[in-house]
This record gives C-alpha cells, structure tokens and sequence, in this order.
C-alpha cells in the first residue's frame, strides 16, 4: 500500500483555507482495470507531475434529474476550488475516499454510490434522504486525463452516476457559485454561448452518454419507444 507523498512540500498558502484543508483527503488509487492498489492524498493525486508518471484514482460523477421535467441540475463551481475553478459542470462530483471503510466497498459500487450521496449534501446541501444510495443508475466508468492548468488535472475512473429525483438544494458557497436546471436544448445553447467555461469530464460524458440518456428519460415519460437500434 502507498502511503507516502512524493509532493508534500508543495506549498497551498496561496489558496483557500478550506479547499487546501480537503487536499488532506486520501483517494483510493487504482490500475488501469481500477483495481485498488493504494491510497494518497487529494493534492498527490491532482499534481500534474505525478499524473504524467500514471497515478491514477478513483472518482465518481453524479447528476441528478428533476422528474417533473426531466431537467438536468448543473454547479458552477466556486473561485475558490483549486482545480477547475469557475467551470461549469454536472450536479456533483468528487472521489470516495481510503477515510471512510464504507466508501471502499465495490460491490454494486456502494462505495461510490456513499461518496456520491455524502458529497451532493457537502456541496448542494441536498440532505441524504433525498439521495438513496440504490436509486442511483450506474451507466458506466471511464478513464480520462485532463490538464487543470499547468499544476493541477484529473487522471481518474470515474463512475457515472445518474439519479432521478427531487432534491432540495442549499448551496455550500466555498464549493459551488452558482447553480441551475437546464434541459437539452438550454444546455446546447449553454454550451454554444461565448464566456461560457465547462470542465473537460462533463464536456466528454455530455457528448457520449447524456444527450442519448436524455431521449430515453423523456421518452418513457411520454410512454413511447423508449430504445430503438438498428442491428443490420
Ligand atoms: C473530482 O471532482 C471528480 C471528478 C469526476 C472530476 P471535484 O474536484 O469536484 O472533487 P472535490 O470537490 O472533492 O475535490
Ligand atoms: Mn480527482
């Protein structure tokens, strides 16, 4: 098991108190088939110079539906994060942690299913009730590598996580700016508009998994054909 941190000299004086307390938080480090093999610290995991040698943590990305419309809930999130400040991104994301014995279990990937449903209420206050673990659709994980800016990035598995469901939100201003419910078509304009900065992990599941995810919701609302595939 890896324990020690090549980078704990790193200096975070410059950024927010609180967002440079949680770099203390230890993910769950993986191989490529995302089995564990470790764990270190959040600021270990996010330096560049460790992901160009391959380390790798687990990670998972919720997003959470309003039944009545089918709208999607999007974050802005705040100045004050270190990675990705300012960006506009799904509902919630975040990584179950080496902390907490409950968030390393993989069976039905209740570990990340408990991460996802401790962070939303971290973030959006959404209070954990609202966020049964077994509600949440597992659709899939992907591995990515993105740059934050010349420091920081994301070398993650991420699960996908999609719930359904009316949530209450009472926004953690240190974590999120600004919050809102958008459907496709807003989105799409979202996304068309200059200004607009999106992180580069909801850009890529927006692209292969939301917007096909989007007809099938909204067409077993309408009660029609809820999946078609041509097999010629
Ligand atoms: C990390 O998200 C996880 C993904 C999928 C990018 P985050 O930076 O919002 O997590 P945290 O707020 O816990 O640092
Ligand atoms: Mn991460």
């Amino acid at each position: 098991t890896t324990t020690q941190s090549n980078f704990a000299t790193i200096d975070l004086s410059g950024y927010d108190v609180e967002q440079s307390r949680l770099m203390d938080e230890r993910c769950i480090i993986v191989d490529e088939q995302d089995r564990a093999i470790g764990a270190l610290d959040k600021k270990t995991c996010h330096l560049m110079e460790n992901i160009n040698k391959g380390l790798l943590h687990r990670a998972f990305s919720a997003f959470i539906f309003r039944p009545s419309d089918g709208k999607l809930l999007l974050q802005q999130r705040a100045s004050e994060k270190i990675t990705f400040p300012d960006m506009w991104t799904n509902t919630c994301c975040s990584h179950p942690l080496d902390d907490f014995e409950e968030e390393k279990i993989e069976k039905e990937q209740l570990g990340v299913r408990i991460a996802a449903s401790r962070k939303l209420e971290h973030e959006l206050g959404i209070p954990r009730n609202q966020t049964p673990v077994d509600q949440f659709q597992y659709l899939t994980r992907i591995h990515y590598l993105a740059p934050s800016d010349g420091m920081w990035g994301e070398h993650e598995v991420d699960y996908i996580l999609f719930l359904t469901a009316d949530v209450t939100v009472t926004p953690n201003a240190n974590e999120i700016r600004d919050h809102k419910y958008v459907d496709k078509a807003e989105l799409q304009a979202m996304f068309e508009e200059q200004g607009n900065s999106f992180t580069p992990w909801f850009k890529l599941i927006a692209r292969d998994f939301l917007f096909g995810w989007w007809d099938e919701l909204l067409a077993r609302k309408q009660g029609g054909v809820v999946y078609a595939k041509s097999l010629a």
